[in-house]
């Protein structure tokens, strides 16, 4: 089969926002176990799939520059992470007045098994320099830009995807950063970096750069559109913040909304996660009135993916019921009743609320 005939395969299951660059929301069955299937993990990408030669380049503020290959990287201890990505644009629909941006309903958000090298380990291969403050990870992909660039001097006709993050975070043995070659037990495929990525834990799934082509460590922080132009929290009252943690969520996966149940005892069900810290308790409410009542929640095993919940409930009448779910998580960061609007739609983790019709 050619690649394209691959790409369809593989994209056959999601629900296509944007056909070019390839954007694709999960379907609602994908929330509903611990790990997503790999054809039903979201897709996000602000390019067309690109060339990589299948090389890392390392440079900059180093002792010793070097190029890596996917054998090298293989070479190295492989650590394997089960990690939830969301895209800082989900859920954008929901928010008012609407933001520019892919129009991202709620299930730009996955969770997979992700093998790899540690970052921290590659990185201490090259010796960073004592002067350095961040890395610079840039993707193969580049072209055109589909959206209007923030930043003035930005060359809207190639544009690379390039991110930025701490030194002090990327060289943490406790981040747990991956340079990831395989994706739920393979090789990982075209839409989600191949041949290695970044997967970075707890951040919202823009640091988590694809295509992984070159990494430098910089003596200045960096300033590019991918990260102080977009990905940025334009806040209408306070100042703007960088796009970084994941904010507290939870999701209702069962019952699906607008369905017909009948009598008797019905268990709800969902996930839950946070950049801030493992889930601490979820709450229902089973009317407009805020009388929350605990979920049975499913203890955080590695801190770095959604946790399961379920609820029993028995509605007490026919009719139409609502049903609202909130997080709370390690660091007492709770979801809000309504989205925190800001210029482009980001982190949107206001509380879900759905209803069901009992018969
Ligand atoms: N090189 C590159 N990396 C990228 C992106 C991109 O456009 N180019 N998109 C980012 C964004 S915004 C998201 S949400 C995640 C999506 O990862 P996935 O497609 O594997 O779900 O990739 C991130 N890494
Ligand atoms: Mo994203």
């Amino acid at each position: 089969m050619t690649v394209a005939h691959n790409l369809d395969a593989a994209r056959a299951a999601l629900v296509m926002i944007n056909p070019a660059p390839y954007n694709a929301e999960a379907p609602p069955e994908a929330l509903a176990g611990n790990i997503t299937p790999t054809e039903l993990h979201y897709v996000r990408s602000n390019f067309a799939v690109p060339a990589h030669d299948g090389t890392l380049e390392i440079g900059g503020a180093v002792g010793h520059p070097t190029v890596l290959t996917l054998d090298d990287l293989r070479a190295m201890p492989a650590h394997e992470h089960t990690v939830t990505l969301e895209c800082a644009g989900n859920g954008r629909l929901d928010m008012r007045p609407l933001p520019t941006g892919e129009p991202w309903g709620d299930y730009a958000v996955s969770t997979a098994r992700w093998k790899g090298a540690l970052l921290h380990e590659v990185l201490a291969k090259v010796e960073p320099s004592a002067q350095g403050v961040e890395i610079l990870t840039q993707g193969a992909d580049h072209g055109p830009y589909h959206l209007q660039a923030i930043l003035p001097d930005t060359d809207q006709e190639n544009l690379t995807f390039i991110r930025s993050l701490p030194l002090s975070l990327a060289t943490d043995p406790a981040s747990g950063i991956l340079i990831a070659y395989e994706m739920n037990g393979e090789p990982v495929g075209s839409d989600h970096g191949a041949p290695f990525r970044l997967i970075v834990p707890h951040w919202y799934a823009v640091a988590s750069v694809k295509w992984l082509k070159r990494i430098d460590v910089l003596t200045e922080p960096y300033t590019g559109e991918f990260q102080t132009g977009h990905y940025m929290y334009e806040w209408p009252d306070r100042p703007h913040e960088a796009v970084t943690l994941m904010r507290v969520r939870a999701r209702i996966t069962d019952p699906a909304p607008g369905s017909i149940i009948g009598s008797g005892a019905y268990t709800v069900r969902g996930k839950a996660w946070s950049g801030t810290g493992p889930i601490t308790r979820v709450d229902v409410s089973v009317t407009g009135e805020g009388d929350w009542q605990p979920a049975q929640l499913e203890p955080s095993r590695s801190g770095y993916h959604w946790q399961a919940w379920t609820f029993d409930w028995e509605p007490s009448h026919v009719g139409r019921h609502t049903l609202r779910v909130r997080a709370t998580d390690a660091a007492g960061n709770v979801q809000p009743d309504v989205p925190q609007w800001n210029r482009l739609g980001y982190g949107n983790n206001a509380i879900e609320v759905i209803y069901v019709d009992r018969r």
